[in-house]
């Protein structure tokens, strides 16, 4: 009936909706005659990866204006970032072979639904020149550096002559692959043993052998050429001066397609196991405001060098004396972006994108400096008490951390299946706070306060970790943590064990729930109940609503 009434205006309406629409085409068409440099941000973006950082770059999409296309194989059909992004695309089976590492697949998709660019995360295609010339040739923008950069640093051998032309130190060593054992030897007695064997194409420790004397060499030099054979398909193995329980920082870059390359300040990421790291923080308690300078300008410096555009990572080791040595640059946003992001009040995932739109930075090198400290830790589907056995089953309940400080980068949720096909990180607890002995007591807070059922996962070796004085003080390197491994792995309890304790003590809870405490001291006495493990947690659930 209001129609009807209103039927003539609403054409008339219409008929200036045309119109003006019309003229602002015409508008927009002169802009960008006149202003021809000036980026224009993408209007849609296809996400190439799962989990946790897929749901990061739908988050930053989503505050830029972004519309944004998530890919899904089979056994991510209800998973977070599939629900949360604008649109989604199964792409093929659970196995990442037949789904995301399936570089003209994602192509594909990215063309049929009409995006203009390709954000690849971490791991899966994110290095992959091939994949980066791939993206570029089809049209599209592949949000990372140019395949040229992840060439230029791709090959150990051919990154250490590129960042020994641009004055970037790099550990004493070869920069082209052994010949022979006997070209070993003879290197290796110019600056003394112990030595480091380590594959050209090698990456997170393949291929890498600690030498000892000159008789091992051989067999060690066979060995590694092998691995590296068969893990990259290029046998091509160098030497290096072994570094002895150094400390493993790495420096945050981001370079704009204009010239521009700042650096962010370190990470710490000694805290690993097998090269998987468990926790990182910002900044390094071992680095003075006058070493990150220094090791921040040698990082912009192999930047320039490696022609790098969009975020990246220098990464280095630090020994006992202070010197530091670049070790390889990352060419693709990191797991533990965030702890940067916090004590450095950007978004890099935003910067990523609005560099590959073209967009300039906007900063002055000497406005960065740390602000507070951040810790990061990643929480995963391993059974610590288990060798870090992965753990697999339905999550069937989930009560995440918050309060001041406290950041939750997570894939899952009630209700999600963790299998086998993928990484075993579920999510990042991140914390920042004014100091680092602040932001290790938020981070036990927050850990505290995280409920996951239904997996197994590292929480209790993450709060045993930031238990240890060691950990507390920062006297760690990257030797730590596997050597401190019986400490933080308690041995866990029979099932049957465990299910007595649990039901004892919720029953000890229920009893306590509802009595009174007479006031003496001024109402303190019923604090007294020490927050000690089971009967805490009992007390907690009972009164957490279903
Ligand atoms: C080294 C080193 C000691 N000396 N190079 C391991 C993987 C690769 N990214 C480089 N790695 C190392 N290179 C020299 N000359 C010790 C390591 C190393 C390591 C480095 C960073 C983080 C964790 C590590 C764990 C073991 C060994």
């Amino acid at each position: 009936m209001i129609l009807s009434i209103h039927a003539i205006r609403v054409r008339d309406l219409l008929m200036r909706c045309k119109r003006f629409a019309a003229s602002a085409i015409v508008i927009r068409r002169a802009s960008t005659a006149i202003f021809r440099s000036e980026p224009r941000m993408f209007r849609k973006v296809l996400i190439a990866n799962r989990g946790e950082i897929a749901l990061r770059v739908v988050r930053a999409c989503q505050e830029l204006g972004v519309r944004s296309v998530a890919v899904y194989s089979e056994a991510d059909s209800r998973a977070p970032h599939v629900r949360e992004a604008d649109e989604a695309v199964c792409i093929g089976p659970p196995p990442s072979t037949q789904s995301y590492l399936l570089g003209d697949k994602l192509i594909d998709v990215a063309q049929q639904t009409g995006a203009e660019a390709i954000h690849p995360g971490y791991g899966f295609l994110s290095e992959r020149a091939w994949f980066a010339r791939a993206v570029r040739d089809a049209g599209l923008v592949f949000v990372g550096p140019p395949a040229e950069a992840i060439d230029a640093v791709g090959s150990k051998t051919a990154a250490r002559q590129l960042m020994i032309a641009a004055g970037v130190p790099v550990v004493p060593g070869t920069t082209e692959a052994l010949r022979d054992a006997d070209e070993a030897i003879a290197v290796a007695e110019s600056f003394g043993f112990p030595v480091l064997l380590k594959a050209s194409a090698g990456g997170g420790g393949k291929g890498m052998r600690v030498v000892r004397s000159a008789a091992d060499i051989a067999s060690a030099l066979a060995s590694a050429q092998r691995e590296a054979l068969n893990a990259f398909g290029d046998d091509a193995v160098y030497v290096e001066k072994y570094i002895d329980g150094p400390r493993h920082v790495e420096v945050q870059v981001l370079a704009d397609m204009h010239g521009n390359v700042l650096h962010l300040g370190e990470r710490e990421c000694s805290l690993q196991r097998r090269h998987q790291k468990m926790l990182e923080e910002a900044p390094s308690p071992a680095v003075s405001p006058e070493l990150r300078a220094r090791m921040g300008d040698t990082a912009t410096a192999a930047a320039r060098a490696a022609g790098y555009v969009n975020a990246g990572t220098c990464e280095f080791l630090l020994d006992r004396d202070g010197q530091f040595y670049f070790l390889e640059m990352n060419t693709r946003i990191q797991v533990e972006h965030p702890v940067t992001e916090l004590v450095m009040g950007l978004d890099l995932v935003q910067w990523q994108l609005r560099i590959a739109a073209g967009e300039r930075l906007p900063f002055e090198q000497q406005n960065f400096s740390p602000s507070g400290a951040a810790i990061e830790c990643r929480i995963t589907s391993e059974d610590p008490s288990n060798g870090f056995l992965p753990s697999t089953g339905r999550i069937t309940h989930l009560h995440l951390p918050s309060g001041p400080g406290v950041r939750w980068d997570g894939g899952i949720e009630a209700g999600s299946e963790v299998g086998l096909h993928y990484d075993p990180m579920l999510a990042k607890l991140i914390v920042h706070a004014p100091t680092r002995a602040l932001a290790i007591a938020r981070m036990q807070r927050a850990l505290r306060e995280l409920v996951i059922v239904g997996v197994e996962t590292s929480r209790g070796f993450h709060l045993r970790l930031l238990d240890h004085p060691d950990v507390q003080s920062g006297n760690i390197n990257i030797q730590w943590l596997e050597s401190h491994l019986d400490e933080l792995t308690g041995r866990s309890a029979d099932e049957q064990t465990v299910q007595l304790a649990a039901i004892a003590a919720a029953l000890s809870a229920q009893q306590d729930r509802d009595v009174r405490v007479p006031v003496v001291n001024g109402g303190a006495a019923h604090e007294t109940s020490a927050p000690n493990g089971w009967r805490a947690v009992a007390r907690r659930e009972s009164l957490r609503r279903e």
